[in-house]
């Protein structure tokens, strides 16, 4: 493999900061639903040494669990609902990992915590390519410039030819790809792996779970194990494949314009210690972020960080909301006071805490790139930044608009004043979105996919004991407005009274019965702006 050893002396001789910081690795899993990321999001850890023993999605009774599925909804349904951190050393860095839900109707989870990495594995199924949100989440990196590694799963499958599925990651991406290992059979033929540039050899049997030094092994000997494999057929392939695929190349990869590819199966622990080695070598050290008023660079001495995503009730016995934060530059010491941009307020960070899923522990010191849960009572927000002082917002954290509005009905009056509470901490959570329209009526919550409220139901139900139902609203879309005249702006609200409602941070939106009224509405109302993606953390600004 002719991937280069990143140099770590240089930073060392730099300083003790820089030299931290430049072992991080903060990276995201991505692909459609099912392609096995929670699965390789366990067999990394197995690897790493941060767990002992493997557990599976949807595991039978008395199997263990994956670590990142850990919502009792997840364990049942089989599926990821929210991203789960992780962080974990292995090998001299410092690795935080993020496993995503793949299902679209949680995508804007996936989305903020893209905010958050510098870089992503994405899966992809051996059977199926490309997938639809495969595509879409690719685009989401390539918008924010995140270097990609491929891991191609599930070859212990029937699976489509390797060619065509780099030729299809090629076309429909417009990425070059860079084989790192090529397969050895297919589906129960899959015998293991050949480096395409050592030519060293991984087995499936008895290499599970191994990185570092191949085997040397030429090919009829690797075809030898199998009846069904043809050494010419082998070496032509591999012939081929050093003729007309493209090498390596770190500076292209960084740019985002290669992704190195590594096939493998996270179901049978193959390849994965390849894949985690890579992305020690070669994924980029915590990245400089954008913030409204300059960049700020990881190694700057004073510490920095956002909040991407707040998950609440992660332990039932407290009742606590963690904000997940990343820092972006300097060095987190437990106790430290920071001020929260968008009150201006001091506040001491008492307790961060490093998280392994749902299991946590606490952080005496954490760096650039890491990412640290801060509990809170409801102070911190999505979007919101923190500094040791400085007037600065990071930008770019995104909220998008609704494409289901339903209005809360709940059977039983006298919890009322509990439901607005329950709503509001899972819409700061980012569940979902509510609006609390003008005209008083009872509040709508906004979600992007329907999975969405029977998540909103079930935990409305487990973690606040109440039973609700979903009336249909007679709108069906939001969207924020805003105008660079606030007596426009006014005008406006005071002229759509019933459509008009408050999100979470007080921001109004305009509710349309359809696309057509919006339409409509739109073209009537010169200098007001409608938008569908709202920067969560610029709006954090505004207080
Ligand atoms: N045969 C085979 N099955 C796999 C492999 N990796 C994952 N699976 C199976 O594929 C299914 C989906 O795996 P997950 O790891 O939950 O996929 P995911 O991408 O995390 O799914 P979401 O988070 O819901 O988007 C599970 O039944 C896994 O056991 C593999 O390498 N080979
Ligand atoms: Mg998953």
């Amino acid at each position: 493999m002719n991937i280069p050893v990143r140099a770590a002396e240089g930073a060392e001789a730099r300083s003790p900061l820089a030299a931290e910081i430049g072992r991080r690795r903060t990276f995201a899993i991505i692909s459609h639903p099912d392609a096995g990321k929670t699965t390789l999001t366990e067999k990394l850890l197995l690897f790493g040494g941060a767990i002992q023993l493997a557990g599976q999605v949807k595991a039978k009774q008395n199997r263990r669990t994956t670590q990142s599925d850990w919502m009792a909804i997840e364990k049942e349904r089989g599926i990821s609902v929210v991203t789960s951190v992780m962080t974990f050393e292995y090998d001299g860095h410092v690795f935080n990992l993020l496993d995503t839900p793949g299902h679209e109707d949680f995508s804007e989870d996936t989305y903020r915590t893209l905010t958050a990495v510098d870089a992503a594995v994405m899966v992809i199924d051996a059977a199926k390519g490309i997938e639809a949100r495969t595509r879409k989440l690719f685009e989401v990196c390539r918008l924010r410039d995140i270097p990609i590694l491929t891991f191609i799963n599930k070859m212990d499958r029937e699976s489509r030819d390797p060619f065509d599925l780099l030729d299809e990651i090629e076309k429909t991406l417009a990425l070059d790809t860079a084989p790192v290992n090529w397969p050895v059979g297919r589906g129960r033929d899959f015998t293991g792996t050949i480096d395409i540039e050592s030519g060293g050899v991984r087995l499936v049997e008895g290499d599970a779970g191994k990185a570092g030094t191949l085997r040397t092994m030429s090919v009829p000997e690797v075809a030898a194990l199998n009846p069904n494999l043809d050494a010419a057929a082998i070496e032509e392939e591999l012939g081929l494949v050093r003729e007309a695929c493209k090498k390596f190349d770190l500076e292209s990869f960084l740019e985002g314009h290669l992704s190195p590819v590594f096939f493998g199966s996270a179901l049978k622990n193959f390849g994965v210690g390849d894949l985690l080695d890579a992305i020690g070598r070669i994924a980029p050290p915590p990245r400089a972020q954008k913030a409204d008023k300059r960049e700020v660079a990881a190694d700057e001495k004073n510490m920095t960080a956002f909040v991407f995503k707040i998950q609440a009730n992660m332990d039932p016995n407290h009742r606590d909301r963690i904000a997940f934060a990343r820092l972006c530059s300097g060095k987190l010491v437990r106790g430290m006071k920071v001020k929260q941009s968008r009150t201006g307020k001091p506040m001491a960070l008492n307790a961060p805490q490093f998280f392994f899923a749902k299991d946590r522990s606490v952080a005496d010191e954490a760096y650039a790139g890491d990412v640290v849960g801060i509990p809170n009572h409801g102070t911190l927000r999505i979007g919101d930044t923190l500094t040791e002082g400085e007037d600065l917002n990071f930008v770019g954290v995104p909220s998008f608009a609704p494409e289901i509005l339903r209005r809360v009905r709940l059977p039983d009056a006298m919890k009322a004043k509990k439901l607005k509470e329950a709503l509001q901490q899972l819409a700061e959570e980012g569940v979902v979105q509510v609006f609390r329209p003008h005209d008083g009526s009872p509040a709508m919550v906004g979600v992007v996919g329907p999975l969405q409220l029977d998540v909103l139901r079930v935990r409305l139900k487990d973690e606040y004991g109440l039973e609700v139902n979903w009336d249909v609203s007679e709108f069906q879309l939001a969207r924020w407005i805003a105008a660079d005249d606030p007596k426009a702006l006014e005008t406006f609200i005071r002229n759509n009274g019933s459509g008009i409602a408050d999100d979470l941070d007080g921001d109004p939106v305009f509710m349309a019965k359809n696309q057509f009224y919006l339409d409509y509405t739109r073209e009537r109302a010169p200098g007001i702006i409608f938008t569908d993606v709202k920067d969560v953390k610029s709006a954090a600004k505004k207080g």
